[in-house]
């Protein structure tokens, strides 16, 4: 068993894109679930370096910072290109995921009532990006010719846009082409078979 461990709220939320990475790579991960009246009392916030979980574990070394998990497991496991170059693409690819991310975040968390109509007209304006961005590449990722950590991240991201939108890719084709790929990779299709996956919700706060 690989020595890492997730030590994670019952939620998708920030691991999931390292999930779908560790099991598209075939490893196997420990989790440790943390209850919200767990948190509450403190005690393991303030181990957190940044007082938030995810919290990773990869032997004795110990990560906070979903993305610098993503990048951890991306260099580990030959998903962050070929060379410099690519890697550097990567982070940018990452980066742009991370800014839609954050908009989904604050929709979720702050202004799910108010503003899920305006986000969802918006959305074609974020998704055309990437779009764009695999037409040029033509390899079905990102960067380059193999999967990345760009990829696993653009493809949690927008699992959670079609559970909003249940049609917004429609107007995407390579995107959703993209989409039906990484969920065809075998292993990535039994991760989001398993109930492991299934029963999680997607956010903390029930709203998706
Ligand atoms: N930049 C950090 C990263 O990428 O790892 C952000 C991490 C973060 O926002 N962590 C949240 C956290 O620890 C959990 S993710 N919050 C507790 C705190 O700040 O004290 C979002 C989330 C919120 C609530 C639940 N829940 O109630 O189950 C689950 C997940």
């Amino acid at each position: 068993m690989a020595p890492y461990t997730i030590t994670y709220f019952a939620v998708r939320g920030r691991c999931n894109a390292a999930r779908i990475m560790l099991s598209d790579q075939g490893q196997e991960w420990k989790e440790v679930v943390v209850t919200f009246d767990e948190w509450m009392k403190g005690d393991l916030k303030k181990t957190c370096v940044f007082g938030q979980l995810p919290k990773f574990e990869d032997g004795n070394l110990a990560l906070f910072q979903s993305n610098a998990i993503l990048r951890h497991l991306g260099r580990q496991h030959g998903a962050y290109g070929k060379n410099n170059k690519e890697a550097a693409l990567i982070d940018m690819l990452a980066d742009g995921v991370e800014d839609l991310r954050l908009k989904y975040i604050k929709l979720i968390y702050q202004e799910y009532e108010t503003g899920k109509d305006a986000y969802i007209k918006d959305l074609p304006n974020h998704l055309c990006k990437f779009e764009c961005v695999l037409e040029k590449n033509k390899t079905g990722f990102l960067v380059g010719d193999s999967i990345s950590l760009a990829d696993y991240s653009l493809f949690d991201v927008l699992l959670n846009q079609k559970v909003l939108s249940p049609t917004c890719l429609d107007s995407h084709p390579t995107l959703k082409s993209f989409m039906e790929k990484m969920s065809a990779r075998p292993k990535i299709k039994a991760y989001l078979d398993s109930d492991a996956y299934k029963k999680l919700p997607i956010n903390g706060n029930g709203k998706q």
